[in-house]
């Protein structure tokens, strides 16, 4: 049977996040640069996943870096990272969606996020496409920030000018315990407060023996932490966890696949030492799911694995609803800002491998790294950058730089 229309009426939906410009709208993008950085690590590493033969060394960091400039003369820069693959397939991506940006309000972050969202649907809602929305959505704060005059930390409102900061980079597994004492030793002459190790290798006796020898040689006050990249099964984390118990880590981290909130779970209720984990998830629903799951004590969360900082901050949102910590994955630079504005005492984790592509250092003192007092995210693209450059694409305007 036909419907009668002249009865049968469905009103007209409300527009949705429009792109009409007001009077509100103060400035427009007006160009963007995608550049595909290739950063090689010094020598090559090898966390539990190498060990377990399911990975190979780690050799390299691929970068995606956006540059994006404003009809009002704004700047902003912002980055994402793989590890492994994908890095050239990022780049491509983020090439295929920038133009989408050009004469859009660089203001409008939450409305750009989704607009770019909507680009890469058909990619799913997480993963590659999110990771690589996180690099123009950190260009994006950058600028905002920077329009603002305050290092970005400020613009979110911070809770400290200051955090603790703890070093990964030594402690991978291919060095023997000598070097890791070594390289604890000069994270601590730097001033960083903790040392977080690589275990989950096949041999658990050989990491109770590392981690007992690094237990020894740190000086009291200075935090230890455990990592074992998702290389245990519940029932052998739970018998790990109750060996080191008592030895007062910081916390023990990914224990378990990444997907595993119940046996995370069960391992946070179990144990006296924290579970941390969240690095590898990529999605602002996985990140709530974590915590709603009660699956970590802390949450590591990564701003540019799950689509930028736009996402993260509600993701922190309800990591502090669950009263859960935060110790933001790898990212330094970025998570310094972040962290900053949650309100329980978070951890950063410390690397030299994002330093050589920005001419900016972190100030580290006392177990404590400082907000920079730099507008914005503080950071400038270094020529050692542009040297590592595989490839760079511009729409709209030309970048100066
Ligand atoms: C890690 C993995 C990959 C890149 C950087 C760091 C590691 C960590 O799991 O948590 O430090
Ligand atoms: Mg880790």
């Amino acid at each position: 049977m036909a419907l009668d229309l002249s009865t049968r009426r469905i009103p007209a939906r409300p527009p949705l996040a429009g792109t009409a410009r007001g009077a509100a709208s103060q400035d427009a993008l007006t160009g963007l640069r995608i550049s595909h950085v290739v950063i090689p690590l010094q020598r090559a590493l090898s966390d539990a996943k190498v060990l377990t033969g399911r990975q190979s060394p780690l050799t390299q960091v691929d970068i995606l870096a956006v540059e994006a400039v404003s009809e009002a003369g704004h700047a902003g820069m912002g980055f994402s990272y793989t590890l492994r693959a994908g890095g050239t397939a990022m780049f491509a991506l983020a090439c295929e969606i920038a133009t989408r940006l050009i004469g859009q309000d660089p203001n409008d972050i939450g409305r750009l996020w989704e607009l770019l969202r909507w680009q890469v649907n058909s990619l799913g809602r997480g993963g590659m496409a999110y990771q690589t929305i996180a690099a123009f959505d950190t260009a994006l704060w950058d600028m905002k920030a920077g329009r603002a005059r305050l290092p970005l930390a400020k613009l979110l409102g911070a809770h400290r000018d200051s955090l603790r900061i703890y070093n990964s980079e030594g402690q991978y597994l291919q060095a023997d315990i000598d070097e890791i004492r070594a390289a604890a030793d000069r994270s601590l002459a730097l001033g960083i407060g903790g040392i977080k190790m690589k275990v989950g290798q096949p041999d658990g006796q050989e990491d109770l023996r590392r981690i007992d020898a690094m237990r020894s040689h740190l000086p009291d006050g200075i935090a230890l932490m455990v990592d074992a990249n998702q290389q245990w099964d519940r029932g052998y984390a739970l018998q790990f966890g109750r060996i080191v118990d008592a030895m007062g880590l910081a916390f023990i981290e990914e224990p378990l696949d990444a997907l595993d909130f119940a046996g995370h779970a069960a391992l946070a209720d179990a144990l006296a030492t924290p579970i941390a984990t969240g690095e590898m998830l990529t999605s602002p629903t996985e990140a709530i799911q974590l915590v709603q799951a009660g699956g970590c004590d802390i949450s590591q969360v990564d701003a540019l694995r799950i689509g930028g900082v736009t996402p993260f901050l509600k993701a922190m949102t309800m990591a502090e609803a669950h009263r859960v910590a935060i110790a933001p994955h790898w990212a330094m630079e970025l998570h310094v800002h972040l962290a900053a504005a949650f309100p329980e005492e978070p951890w950063i984790e410390h690397f030299h491998w994002l330093e050589p592509i920005f001419d900016e250092r972190l100030d580290i003192a006392d177990g404590r790294v400082a907000v920079p007092a730099r507008p914005g995210l503080g950071l400038t693209l270094s020529a050692q950058a542009r040297d590592w450059t595989r490839g760079n694409w511009v729409t709209g305007a030309t970048i100066a730089g």
